[in-house]
């Protein structure tokens, strides 16, 4: 997505696109998550946020109350620990609702953890099938 060498990045309007932001805690991925969310919503799309943060507390509320001030749908969940499980979820429940921008907000680390990118690796593979027609993750 941020790659200079390559064309820019951009969702089509009507397909099914799951984009994943990944990074370190407190490097903003939630909050651009928001603005990346309100930018397309006012330009026509109609995306969807989903909280793969099951790690940091308060995770979950603070997409929950930026999301509801943007009024964009959001998906997570307070019980459920899981990450893959989440995201599996709610593309799927966005899916189905026809939203055309379906934005993973994933959980940080203080440093470049394994165990993080071994995460990372699993949201990702269990959303990347036939459908999923952008290639932004
Ligand atoms: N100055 C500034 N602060 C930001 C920006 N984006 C996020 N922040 C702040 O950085 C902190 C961490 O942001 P957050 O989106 O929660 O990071 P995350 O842990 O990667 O999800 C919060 O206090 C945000 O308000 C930005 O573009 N500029
Ligand atoms: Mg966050």
């Amino acid at each position: 997505m941020l790659d200079a060498g390559k064309p820019a990045f951009a969702p089509k309007k009507g397909k099914s696109c799951v984009v994943m932001f990944v990074g370190l805690q407190g490097s903003g991925k939630t909050t651009t998550c928001m603005k990346f969310a309100h930018y397309h919503q006012k330009i026509g799309f109609k995306p969807a946020l989903v909280c793969a943060d099951t790690f940091r507390a308060g995770a979950f509320d603070q997409l929950k109350q930026n999301a509801t001030k943007i009024m964009v749908p959001f998906y997570g969940s307070y019980m459920e620990s899981d990450p893959v499980k989440i995201v599996v979820e709610g593309v799927e429940r966005f899916r189905k609702e026809n939203c055309d921008l379906i934005i993973v907000d994933t959980s940080g680390r203080h440093k470049q953890e394994a165990a993080l990118f071994e995460e990372m690796r699993q949201v990702r593979s269990n959303e990347t099938r036939p459908g999923n027609i952008c290639d932004g993750w």
